[in-house]
């Protein structure tokens, strides 16, 4: 077996609004939580200037992509209402719109929360239940909009409650595909859309360890995004139960995501991930080289 499984194809760009964003090389998404309960950074950003600095401080690291979210996905969650929503997160993207040319996507289930975030100067809507808001397709396609399509099973509320599945891989991959397929049925163009396997949304750590293993599987149907920054799955394996000292585990998933095809990591800690995917991607580079170079060469 090769050491080096196969890199991200160079071929693919993602279209998100007046964005083309090439995907010849690994992106960083930059996760900015305007929430008061997020699991990891929850209540840190909730002042909108506090909100604005931090997004700024992302890009500033390196991020390509800012997801800027004003509803907690964890486990066991409570909905907010979406006026609600939209008041957390709005102002922070007209604000980070007009201060930097990073794009910026909103990472919402709810339809009124996109269209509003769209106008405000996002340019991507991350949305964990793949635009499954009866509106979310037209919200999408009218503004040109790029979208994340992410696998999850059941609800935050309900979604750590004993998932199960047959065949872990062909189910996420299947589901991502005939959500790809009917999306752009919809009339939404393909280069707009990437998928994600939603790591911890209805799977226990196994689960997530089998769609690590098979991400070449599922950048068949489409770019792939993981989302694996400080989750409890890393912190099981690694024994960090507090998710600040994740760290270390998030920047091994990075690397073997980015080795096994994923074309976009959302993470919180974004200097270390670009300096672990750049070590990675050379290491990659170097092995496919092999010892083809003369001594004169290096
Ligand atoms: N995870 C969270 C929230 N949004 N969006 C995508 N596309 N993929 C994810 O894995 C994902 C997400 C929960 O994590 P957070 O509380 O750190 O944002």
């Amino acid at each position: 077996m090769s050491i080096v499984p196969a890199m991200a194809p160079a071929r693919f760009v993602w279209r998100c609004g007046p964005h083309t964003i090439s995907l010849d090389r690994p992106r960083i998404m930059g996760i900015l939580n305007v929430t008061p309960d997020s699991f990891s950074d929850g209540g840190r950003w909730l002042d909108p200037e506090a909100a604005v600095r931090r997004g700024l401080a992302l890009a500033a690291e390196g991020a390509d992509i800012l997801d800027v979210g004003g509803e907690s996905t964890r486990p066991g969650a409570v909905a907010v209402p979406a006026d609600e929503e939209a008041r957390r997160v709005v102002p922070v993207i007209r604000a980070l719109s007009q201060r930097t040319a990073v794009s910026i996507s909103v990472d919402t289930r709810k339809s009124a929360v996109a269209r509003a975030a769209l106008a405000a100067g996002a340019c991507i809507v991350n949305d964990v239940s793949a635009l499954a808001d009866p509106d979310m397709v037209a919200a999408v396609r009218e503004s040109g909009a790029g979208a994340v399509l992410m696998h999850m099973r059941g609800t935050p509320a309900t979604m750590q409650q004993a998932p199960q599945y047959d065949d872990v891989v062909a189910e996420v991959r299947a589901y991502l595909a005939a959500r790809v397929d009917a999306v752009v049925a919809a009339g939404i163009v393909r280069e707009r859309l990437v998928i994600d396997p939603g790591l911890g949304f209805g799977k226990t750590t196994a689960h997530n360890l089998a769609l690590l293993g098979s991400l070449e599987r599922l950048a068949e149907v489409a770019p792939v995004l993981v989302g694996a920054s400080r989750k409890r799955f890393v912190g099981e394996i690694t024994g960090a139960p507090d998710a600040g000292a994740r760290l270390p585990g998030s920047l091994a998933v990075a690397v073997w995501s980015l080795l096994r095809g994923a074309a976009i990591l959302r993470v919180h800690d974004v200097t270390a991930t670009r300096a672990a995917v750049t070590m990675g991607a050379a290491l990659a580079a170097g092995n496919e080289q092999g010892g083809r170079r003369s001594a004169n060469d290096v």
